[in-house]
């Protein structure tokens, strides 16, 4: 950290870390309000609505890099859309007002509300197209695992760099197809896979802390602006992730070359998607792992959030109780 912080660096930590709270809390609230009901669109459309609401109070110039799609298909919080009231520091938003639609709408664990909010032009522009993905948490050498190496190597190499053989790590991996020889490869080392249905943001965070969550490394093929956020998270709390974009058509590299990406197979370090000082956050919707779900009780609306700074690694665990409940605009 410089000894005499920017006024965007500034902002960034004393007033904003608790702004970007109340932003997650109410998407999250406003999904929560339709667990269960089968109905992913209304969930991820409140969550949306609420979001950008509460966002476009925050004293900020932000414009959408990671959002809600490409600016044809999603008529808010769309990739370009700028957001805040438009007084204070220029800053990069990045948005899954719901991530884990799936999982809200079936009452599963693990459905967030989660942003990021970094300087202006410091996080990776990415399309919404899926990322090749592997994450550890901090305390190991730079390097040990690599997107390109098979993943039996990497289980070896994370192995030798705790101590421990290759039967004492954990990989999460999304529940696909596609991962289907990846889960073989892994099980042949004799590590264990523990398999998510979604939610592989917080999949990641959870590599942080291996002792608590039992997850020592992720691996797999997710989307990319989960990719993004997840590289804020890591940021803030420490470890390693690298991405590629998996652009597999020309209609993918055109679109990844309007937003600037020039190498279509560039290998992304986390620095690649989160170059400055950044927020993340992240509400509870349902009930999981990292983050307990909103409560409804007569009178009181619980949240849970976790915010997380990069330039300080400051987790703030936000456990809030809501007595007014205008502000969530929940009919
Ligand atoms: C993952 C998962 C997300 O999208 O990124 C996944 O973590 C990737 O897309 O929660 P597929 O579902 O097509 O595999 C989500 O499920 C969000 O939609």
């Amino acid at each position: 950290m410089s000894s005499s912080p920017s006024k965007t660096t500034q902002l960034l930590d004393r007033l904003l870390s608790l702004e970007i709270a109340r932003v997650t809390e109410r998407a999250a609230v406003a999904a929560a309000k339709l667990r269960g009901r089968g109905n992913e669109k209304a969930a991820d459309q409140a969550a949306v609505d609420a979001m950008r609401r509460e966002m476009n109070n925050l004293p900020i110039v932000g414009t959408v890099v990671i959002g809600e799609g490409e600016r044809d298909e999603a008529p808010m919080l769309f990739i370009g859309e700028k957001v805040g009231n438009g007084h204070g520091p220029k800053v990069d938003i990045a948005v899954d007002p719901l991530e884990g639609t799936t999982l809200c709408a079936k009452n599963m664990p693990g459905a967030i509300a989660t942003m990021a909010m970094a300087e202006g032009g410091t996080l990776l522009n990415a399309p919404d197209v899926y990322m090749e993905k592997i994450a550890i948490g901090p305390g190991f050498p730079k390097g040990v695992v690599d997107l390109d190496a098979p993943a039996e190597d990497n289980i070896h190499a994370l192995a030798k760099a705790k101590g421990v053989k290759a039967d004492a790590i954990t990989v999460l991996v999304l529940d696909r197809p596609r991962h289907d020889d990846l889960i073989a490869a892994v099980r042949k080392t004799g590590a264990a896979v523990r398999l998510i249905t979604d939610g592989d943001v917080a999949g990641v965070i959870h590599t942080a802390d291996p002792e608590a969550t039992g997850i020592d490394i992720y691996i797999g093929v997710g989307g990319a602006p989960e990719g993004v956020l997840a590289a804020a998270a890591l940021s803030c709390i420490g470890g390693q992730i690298q991405g590629r974009l998996v652009l597999d058509t020309e209609e993918k590299r055109s679109r990844a070359a309007k937003m600037g990406i020039q190498d279509p197979r560039k290998k992304y370090q986390m620095e690649d998607m989160v170059k400055g000082d950044c927020l993340f956050a992240a509400t509870g919707v349902t009930t999981g792992s990292l983050l307990k779900g909103v409560g409804f009780h007569h009178g009181l609306i619980q949240t849970d959030t976790v915010v997380m700074r990069s330039a300080t690694g400051t987790v703030r665990w936000i456990r809030a109780e809501h007595r007014q409940f205008g502000k969530f605009h929940l009919e």
